[in-house]
């Protein structure tokens, strides 16, 4: 398969991230990415290629998945936090200023013009540093996305786009959870514009795709399916539970299988042919993977208990699934694993198809 490589993707590397009152340092690291290279310089899965897409066109997309005030407030971020403070040009930007829901009073049908306010708008984590080089890296794995989407509209099986930072927790108009651009969203809708009348998303990374299915929570078009860590006791914890089946003309297109921390290869497998069925029965013409590799049991931040041989078996399964596909790099902070874990999901896809 054809592999769209964000060469931009260093110019995004944040420093520290809050964690429960402390600065952390960051798990979304440009070496997860590097480790993945690597691993496809030994194991080759196809052609690395840059995404050729022009700024135009690149602008139109992101108009297709995010709002204006959104993409304006991403592109001008770093300059408003040094226009700030000249001395915050050695500080990675981080919201700590929040509006509660409206039900508490607070409005934001009045956009701040402090910097640090607006920010509180945007931004739903702490966890999430921007920084100089965020939004020329992120529109460069928008690209890929674009690329990759474009390469299955062409015919391929499949693509990859292999890009951070990650997408699936990027709203229309919000960033959180490391991801600032939706890539996984971007394909999607770049595949229906291409004529596919009816796309899948199935996300595995471990955490909740919130971005994605709140992108797409009200399309019948679209079905967002993702396998995850509960939401009672995992982040992003405000979204993911089962009963959110999607709404108005989308309702019935959002699947969520929320799992206990702790499970293992086996439970997860039958969400996995959970999963695989909806995409079936909705009728699919096209996929999107949201490819978070979390999921392996040394990861860090996470709870399931994959092994890095599970992922070949998941990458097989996927395949099975008999549709063109689209795979987005997302989650896995297991450094030194990742690269093998990415590989062998991706070759066990090549495998099988
Ligand atoms: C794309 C993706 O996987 N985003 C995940 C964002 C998770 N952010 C919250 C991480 C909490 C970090 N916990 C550190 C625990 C150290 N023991
Ligand atoms: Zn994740």
């Amino acid at each position: 398969m054809k592999i769209f490589l964000n060469a931009d993707h260093h110019r995004h590397a944040g420093r520290q991230e809050m964690f429960r009152g402390r600065m952390v340092p960051c798990h979304e690291v440009p070496a997860r990415l590097d480790h993945v290279l690597a691993e496809l310089g030994r194991r080759p899965q196809g052609e690395l290629l840059s995404p050729a897409i022009g700024d135009a066109t690149l602008d139109a997309a992101l108009a297709r998945v995010h709002r204006p005030d959104y993409l304006q407030f991403l592109a001008t971020a770093w300059a408003d936090w040094v226009a700030m403070d000249p001395a915050n040009a050695e500080r990675d930007v981080l919201p700590s200023v929040w509006p509660l829901p409206s039900r508490h009073g607070f409005r934001t049908d009045t956009p701040p013009a402090n910097f640090a306010a607006r920010l509180g708008l945007y931004g739903f984590d702490a966890g999430s540093p921007l920084m100089a080089g965020t939004w020329a890296a992120a529109r460069s794995g928008a690209a890929c996305a674009l690329a990759a989407a474009g390469e299955v509209l062409g015919g391929a099986r499949s693509a990859f786009a292999l890009t951070r930072p990650p997408g699936h927790h990027a709203g229309p108009d919000f960033f959180g959870g490391y991801c600032f651009l939706n890539n996984a969203a971007l394909a999607a809708q770049a595949l229906r514009d291409g004529g596919h009348h009816r796309v899948a998303v199935l996300d595995v990374d471990y955490h909740h795709g919130n971005g994605t299915q709140t992108i797409f929570y009200e399309r019948a078009d679209v079905l967002t399916v993702s396998i995850h860590g509960d939401p009672r006791t995992e982040y992003p914890f405000f979204l993911g539970h089962a009963d959110e089946r999607g709404a108005g003309a989308g309702e019935g297109a959002n699947l969520n299988l929320p799992l206990p921390r702790g499970t293992g290869f086996t439970d997860w497998r039958v969400a996995l042919d959970t999963a695989l069925q909806a995409v079936t029965n909705f009728g699919a013409s096209a996929l999107v993977v949201p490819m978070g590799l979390d999921t392996f049991e040394g990861d860090p931040i996470s709870g399931f208990h994959l092994r890095s041989a599970d992922y070949a078996t998941v990458g097989q399964a996927l395949a099975g699934a008999g549709l063109p596909t689209v795979f987005t790099f997302e989650g896995g902070y297991a450094v030194a694993e990742v690269g093998i874990n990415a590989v062998n999901l991706l070759e066990g896809f090549g495998r099988a198809v």
